[in-house]
């Protein structure tokens, strides 16, 4: 491990005046040493926020399966063989029921996820109606539906959602590895659509598909120079998923995982950083390593869209254990 000493001469800023982030200052951070950089990533996460509140989304996909992208790490392409059942979109009625059991399970944001390249104007119909019920039943509502045009985000914000989620994933120099059947200029044109219709910006990506420090270092420094960042910065760990062109690559060390949260928590100081798919395979311990590095977010609930997260049960476990409590109690 390097030892070389790097300087932060960085002024604190808000999100109207963001910093600029080379790749080589984000590989910069990840090369320090482990207690400086988590020394560093907790300065900053106290500075902005309660280093012991979490905030907790639930996830409900609400149409599975048979998307016509072909994203390696995805159980839902059409392209490969995941064994992972194709469904029609479900009805309002089930949609409520799974936020009304968030709600009382604790969570403060009900985020609905669609395996689709990008929705229909039929699909639009019933998600607005979705949008607009969920809010109604008191919680943040969150989308992620694939590709958006003017419109589409226009009507989204009108129905009133609250966050669109649009992951970046990668660096765009690793993106083609990926997937084949868009560019990362599509993803970005997306984010720009939610941003301008008014609504927040939720856009992270996933660690751990094969890609080099320095991608990694680039899909942080993509994040960070968006202006202004997002307001919610999902980190996923690759779920390996049988049948999918990514199934056996190879673990990354969890505490390169650990070092990502908290490159992303010190170049986007007042971003909600969502420690997300992945937990399911983490220890307590990483998990604790995580927020200590200033992740405050997660998916909340047994069920991801198509694979497992950690359970409710054991969730509250560990927020206790940590003396940690949910961001819905309002402290
Ligand atoms: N189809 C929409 C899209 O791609 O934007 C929305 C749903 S898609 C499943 C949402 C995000 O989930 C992806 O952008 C990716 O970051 C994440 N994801 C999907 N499969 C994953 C996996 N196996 N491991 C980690 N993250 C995954
Ligand atoms: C995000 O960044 N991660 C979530 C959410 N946004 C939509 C999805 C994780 C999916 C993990 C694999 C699955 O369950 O299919
Ligand atoms: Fe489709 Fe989204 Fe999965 Fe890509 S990540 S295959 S767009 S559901």
């Amino acid at each position: 491990m390097q030892t070389k000493t790097v300087e932060f001469a960085r002024p604190a800023q808000s999100q109207t005046t963001p910093q600029r982030w080379s790749v080589a200052e984000v590989e910069a951070l990840f090369k320090l040493p482990f207690s400086d950089l988590m020394y560093r990533a907790q300065q900053v996460h106290r500075e902005h926020f309660d280093p012991n509140a979490v905030q907790l989304s639930t996830l409900l996909s609400i149409k599975t399966g048979g998307c016509a992208e072909d994203c390696g790490y995805c159980s839902q392409s059409s392209y490969h063989s995941a064994g992972v059942e194709n469904t029609k979109m479900l009805e309002l009625d089930e949609v409520l029921k799974a936020a009304k059991a968030a709600k009382q399970a604790g969570a403060g944001r009900f985020c609905m996820g669609a395996a689709w390249r990008e929705p229909s104007r039929e699909d639009m119909t019933a998600v607005l109606d979705m949008v607009k019920e969920v809010r109604a039943l008191g919680l943040e509502t969150c989308a992620t539906l694939g590709m958006l045009n003017d419109e589409q985000a226009g009507q989204l914000r009108d129905a009133g959602l609250d966050y669109y989620n649009h992951n970046l994933d990668t660096a765009p120099e690793f993106y083609g590895n990926i997937i084949s059947t868009r560019d990362y200029q599509d993803r970005i044109d997306t984010l720009e659509r939610v941003r301008n219709a008014g609504m927040h910006v939720c856009s992270g990506g996933i660690i751990g598909m094969g890609e080099s420090l320095t991608q990694r270092a680039g899909l942080i420094a993509q994040l960070a120079n968006m202006d202004p960042y997002p307001e919610s910065v999902p980190i996923n760990n690759l779920v390996k998923v049988e049948g999918t062109p990514l199934a056996d690559t190879e673990d990354i060390d969890p505490l390169d995982f650990v070092r990502t949260i908290a490159a992303a928590r010190i170049t986007m100081p007042q971003a909600f950083v969502r420690l997300s798919a992945g937990r399911g395979e983490m220890s307590d311990a990483v998990q604790a390593l995580c927020f200590l590095a200033g992740a405050n977010s997660i998916f909340y609930g047994d069920q991801l869209l198509t694979t497992g997260n950690p359970a409710v049960e054991r969730d509250r476990a560990l927020m206790d254990k940590l003396g940690m409590h949910p961001l819905t109690d309002n402290h």
